[in-house]
């Protein structure tokens, strides 16, 4: 059952809480329904309280990689299709410009990445409410994140709050590090960073891990009890 892991990734025993630094001290402030903004180039902006209300819910079991190599095996997420939450929700509720292929995702702590449309269609891309039979924690996303597998873990933004289509005419800058961002991070193709090849990223980043890990760590302490969606909870 068990496959190789992508170029340049190792096995991590825990699924780390982790990300940039800056981050590590920040937590959403809402965490008990799965509140979603919708704007940018769409003819009506959404301000969704529960996004994935009335959507069909799947399960989805899958490895998460970090950009920083490592990776973890076998969540198993719950919640719905982004392509079935754009099919029935921002299709026909938003209307966004068919020129608008580039998505800002953003979550509730600040952090932003972005995808290109057509990635976010992949039916393994999720949004996800539910990590191996329970509410999300905090320190995993609550109460809504991306989960976009087969890209590296920046794309799968937690406590995801706003989603704004734009035009990628005006170029791929979305977060305030764009040189670590790229578009795409496919992970099979180890499109870790903008301006670095990726195999001299795995040994850039990969020192990073420990003291990352221990300050995401020490800052989520007490704050780690799950919600989950109003309404959106499998039974
Ligand atoms: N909102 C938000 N999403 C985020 C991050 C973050 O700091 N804030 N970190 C990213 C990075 S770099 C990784 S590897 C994964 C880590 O997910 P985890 O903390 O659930 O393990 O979340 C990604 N999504
Ligand atoms: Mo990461």
């Amino acid at each position: 059952m068990s496959t190789p892991l992508p170029p340049g990734q190792r096995e991590s025993a825990t699924f780390h809480r982790f990300g940039l630094t800056q981050f590590a001290q920040r937590f959403p402030n809402h965490t008990s329904s799965c509140a979603l903004e919708v704007i940018g180039s769409v003819t009506r902006t959404l301000h969704l309280v529960d996004a994935l209300q009335g959507l069909p819910r799947i399960e989805q079991t899958s490895d998460f990689h970090c950009v920083t190599t490592w990776s973890y095996r076998a969540l198993r997420w719950e919640g719905v299709r982004f392509v079935d939450f754009y099919n029935q929700v921002l299709l026909p509720q938003a209307a966004p410009q068919a020129s608008a292929t580039l998505v800002a995702l953003r979550g509730q702590d600040g952090a932003r990445t972005g995808m290109l449309l057509e990635d976010l269609l992949a039916p393994d891309v999720l949004l996800a409410d539910r990590l191996d039979g329970e509410p999300i924690s905090v320190d995993h996303g609550a109460p809504l994140r991306l989960v976009a597998p087969a890209h590296y873990g920046y794309k799968s933004v937690k406590h995801l709050s706003r989603i704004e289509f734009r035009e990628p005419s005006a170029g791929y800058r979305v977060s305030g590090l764009s040189f670590m961002d790229h578009p795409r991070a496919r992970v099979a193709n180890e499109e870790r960073g903008r301006v670095l090849p990726g195999w001299l990223l795995r040994y850039l980043y990969r020192p990073l891990i420990p003291g990352t890990v221990s300050r995401f760590a020490k800052a989520s302490q007490s704050r780690n009890a799950g919600t989950g969606c109003s309404g959106g909870a499998a039974t």
